[in-house]
């Protein structure tokens, strides 16, 4: 018999974040990204994710001769820890320029700052030796529908995409839709739509996606779905495994805090696609809650983890015979039930 997969896990330096929200601030010391790293390997976690002014602070500021250099000290740091880069992400929505958004901004010079910016993230890439850009699309939406051509942003969005696969002929993009916030609607709210533009694009192969399942529920939907659905096309390159409860700011719970059976269904469905064969890592986009203590910093990511661990085991126990058996004779009555038990450990 084939040996059961071993997942690998990721995570961001944001995800040490510190409790600060619209409403009041921190709550917890921000910790050095030396102090990160080695939570990260005491944690035993594989690899790190990266916005590009996670790998180089204060990018804006410094000239690409430096941006190249820092790029390289953070390399040989990671190397030295035998830890990996999973991925670089352009950090569109901070800066002035991104205030309209990066690639769907009304302004030419702006597009242009998001664009190069783009460029510029996927050069930190090459040196951290990943092939994977993320896009979170966080501006590209409207506050309002008459501030924008929805058409005509499609057609930017493509020219941005476009330029990222020409500027490289090996790096993959993989976009994070998220279906609002900061935005009232998001130009690419869904796996389906990131899957779609993929398609208007001059290298669709190399364009993927990045599921994260606070977001697929904040757009309605079952992630354990979006997974299947992305997973069809062999396009889940990346995951941010969380939770949400419901429609409201997004939470970055824990993986299966607020619906075990939601987290058990993603479980399964990752598992029945093999999710991890081909090298993609398991990220958890979690944060501490905003009353977790100095003391308590890492365990929203442990037990994220251990949470997906033993779904995993309860994925590969599920009985699979009695399950079929209820569902030839359309029994989902029992069925429902035969997964609770199974869940509760009866
Ligand atoms: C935002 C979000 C980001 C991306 C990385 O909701 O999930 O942290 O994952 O840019
Ligand atoms: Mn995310």
């Amino acid at each position: 018999m084939a040996k059961p997969q071993r997942y690998r896990f990721c995570v961001g330096p944001w995800n040490f974040s510190e409790g600060r929200d619209p409403y009041g601030p921190e709550t917890r010391p921000s910790q050095s990204f030396d102090w990160k790293l080695s939570a990260l390997k005491e944690l035993g976690f594989d690899a790190m994710m990266f916005h590009d002014d996670d790998a180089v602070p204060d990018i804006e500021s410094k000239s690409p001769a430096q941006v190249q250099k820092e790029a390289k000290e953070l390399k040989r740091r990671l190397a030295g820890e035998g830890i990996a880069a999973e991925m670089v992400a352009p950090r569109l929505w901070f800066h002035p320029d991104t205030v309209d958004g990066g690639y769907t901004s009304n302004s030419p010079k702006q597009r242009r700052y998001a664009i190069d910016r783009s460029k510029q993230a996927i050069d930190i890439a090459n040196v951290l030796g990943t092939d994977l850009l993320v896009l979170w699309l966080a501006r590209e939406g409207t506050y309002l529908r008459e501030a924008k051509s929805g058409r005509r942003s499609v057609e930017l969005l493509v020219q941005a995409l476009d330029a990222m696969l020409a500027h490289d002929p090996k790096i993959r993009l993989s976009i994070e839709p998220k279906p609002n916030e900061p935005m009232d609607h998001a130009y690419l709210p869904t796996i389906g739509h990131a899957l779609a533009i993929a398609q208007l694009t001059s290298d669709a192969a190399r364009v993927g996606c990045l599921i994260e399942s606070a977001h697929a529920i904040l757009a309605g939907l079952d992630p354990a779905d979006e997974i299947d659905f992305a997973m069809a096309f062999g396009k889940l390159w990346s995951l941010h495994l969380n939770d949400q409860n419901g429609l409201k700011f997004d939470q970055d719970k824990p993986f299966g805090s607020a619906n075990l059976r939601v987290a058990f269904n993603q479980v399964r469905a990752l598992e029945r696609n093999g999710y991890g064969k081909r090298g993609e890592y398991v990220g958890f986009d979690v944060h501490p809650f905003r009353t977790t203590k100095p003391e308590h910093y890492l365990r929203h990511l442990s037990n994220s983890r251990d949470t997906f661990l033993r779904l995993v085991e309860k994925a590969r126990s599920y009985p699979e015979k009695q399950a079929q058996a209820l569902i030839a004779d359309r029994n989902y009555q029992d069925l429902d039930q035969l997964v609770l038990n199974h869940l509760m450990g009866t």
